[in-house]
């Protein structure tokens, strides 16, 4: 039934002094539409609409899933033209960080949910409706502990506050 889908991503997640960090330079966004502190977030795989057999066969998965903890660096910033997107990624990708997209790229195809090909890329959306690229002071570079990862839920119908909500959140290997 239509009611019991729901569009969903997997993601880094930062916590709220790392949100602290990141937000801090926020201020100096080029006009545009900046990303709020609360929704930052790193996309490791987009799943799309998916059914609740589905998204219950997700919760099953990533509880299941071994992978490494790792350290990502974010030190570089980059726009994307066509998408009109202003992001904070990072020159090195951590191979454990491509082992879980990796691992959550087969736990989708095993609960028969399509996904898209385009190679993983760490990025962090800064601001979106950037119609140039700006003329900014790229921000110091930040290390993130990633020691989780979560599936999040985007809300289909507009709704006031964040239009994000937390599904799960799963420790990675220490
Ligand atoms: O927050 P970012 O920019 O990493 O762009 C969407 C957002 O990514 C992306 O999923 C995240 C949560 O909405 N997204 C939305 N539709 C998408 C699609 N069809 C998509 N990514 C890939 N394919």
């Amino acid at each position: 039934m239509a009611d019991d889908r729901c569009r969903v991503f997997f993601a880094l997640w930062p916590d709220g002094a790392l949100r602290d960090v990141l937000a801090a330079d926020a201020g100096q966004l080029p006009a545009a539409r900046p990303i709020a502190r609360d929704q930052l977030h790193i996309t490791l795989l987009f799943l799309g609409v998916v059914t609740s057999a589905q998204r219950a066969c997700l919760l099953d998965g990533a509880a299941a899933i071994r992978s490494p903890a790792c350290e990502l660096t974010l030190d570089s910033i980059g726009y994307w033209r066509r998408s009109q997107i202003l992001w904070r990624g990072a020159r090195q990708t951590p191979p454990a960080l491509l082992q879980l997209v990796d691992a959550l790229h087969r736990l989708a195809q095993g609960c028969g949910v399509e996904v898209g090909t385009r190679p993983f890329q760490v990025h962090m959306t800064l601001a979106r409706r950037v119609e140039r690229r700006p003329r900014w002071v790229p921000p110091v570079s930040v290390t993130w502990p990633v020691r989780h990862f979560v599936l999040v839920e985007s809300m289909l119908v507009p709704q006031r506050g964040s239009p994000y909500r937390l599904c799960g959140r799963w420790a990675l290997l220490g």
